[in-house]
């Protein structure tokens, strides 16, 4: 059964959670796929990933209560670690990826998202951290990627309290970056997606390369780290191609991710 399908279009990658029947929630078996899927991605072909949910109500429900309902306490870490292994290695794949977010993002479903680069949902999307009302704590990076997105105190807020929040109030936080109407949404996406496509791809990698460590450390380093992947996109062919036209007022032509 493939809970976790890839769907290549052109340039870019479609990656659906296949669950429907329980809103997508994140079973043992769909991270193992999700894992699997993630490896299987060439990133010298895909410039760019999008995730979704399949079916019209859930992008994911979160990580499947029914299966961690019975866990030890070490089963129980055992399980975050998996979860938390899995959302990083979509976090530094080295495409930009945009969670399409068609309904609810609930516990790991949040925490799925906010492990892509962009965030845009449906207008009937559903985000919350409701894991104090189960009696655990979020578990794959929520608390961490969270308070990195929008800041301590919201985090705090929306996770303390376990309040769900529609997609206005997630646009108004800055949880996501734009909002349609549902039948839009996967269409919106895959334009966004198509638009980075067609820009330079090492550039565009390395864009997310300095975003993604230059939060990690200081502004000294940060810049550090900017100006060493700078570097890296000059003597490209996609680089001496677009200068050299704008030089020659024409056109480039299409990148060649080299
Ligand atoms: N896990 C397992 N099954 C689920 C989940 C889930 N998270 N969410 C929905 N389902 C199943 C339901 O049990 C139901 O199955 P069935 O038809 O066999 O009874 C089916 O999906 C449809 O769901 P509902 O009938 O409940 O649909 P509603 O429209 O009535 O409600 C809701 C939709 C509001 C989304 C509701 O399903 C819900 O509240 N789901 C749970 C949401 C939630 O609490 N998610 C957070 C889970 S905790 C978590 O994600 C922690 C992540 C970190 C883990 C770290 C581990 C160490």
């Amino acid at each position: 059964m493939a809970f976790v399908e890839l769907e290549h279009k052109g340039d870019i990658a479609v990656l659906t959670i296949n669950r429907p029947e329980a809103l997508n929630a994140l079973n043992d078996e769909v991270i193992s796929q999700l894992d699997k899927v993630l490896d299987s991605i060439d990133s010298s072909s895909v410039r760019c990933l999008i995730v979704t949910g399949a079916g019209q109500k859930a992008f994911v429900a979160g990580a499947d209560i029914a299966q961690m309902s019975g866990l030890t306490k070490a089963e129980g870490e055992v399980f975050g670690k998996n979860g938390n292994d899995v959302f990083r290695k979509l976090e530094t794949l080295p495409i930009p990826t945009i969670a399409a977010v068609n309904g609810f993002a609930l516990g790991g479903g949040c925490e799925l998202s906010m492990s892509c680069d962009i965030r845009l949902c449906a207008d009937t999307a559903v985000f919350g951290q409701p894991e104090v009302g189960l009696g655990i704590t979020p578990g794959f990076g929520g608390t961490q990627r969270m308070a990195r997105l929008i800041g301590p105190g919201k985090a705090k807020e929306l996770i303390y309290t376990a309040r769900n929040i529609k997609a206005p109030e997630a646009l108004s936080v800055g949880l996501v970056q734009a909002v349609y109407p549902a039948d839009q949404l996967l269409a919106e996406a895959e334009k966004m997606a198509y638009r980075i496509a067609g820009n330079a791809p090492i550039a565009v990698r390395a864009c997310k390369k300095a975003v993604n460590d230059g939060l990690q450390v200081d502004m000294d380093a940060a810049v550090k780290v900017e100006e060493k992947l700078f570097g890296s996109c000059f003597e490209t062919r996609d680089q001496k191609n677009a200068m050299s036209a704008f030089i020659e007022k024409r056109k480039h032509d299409p990148f060649i991710n080299g």
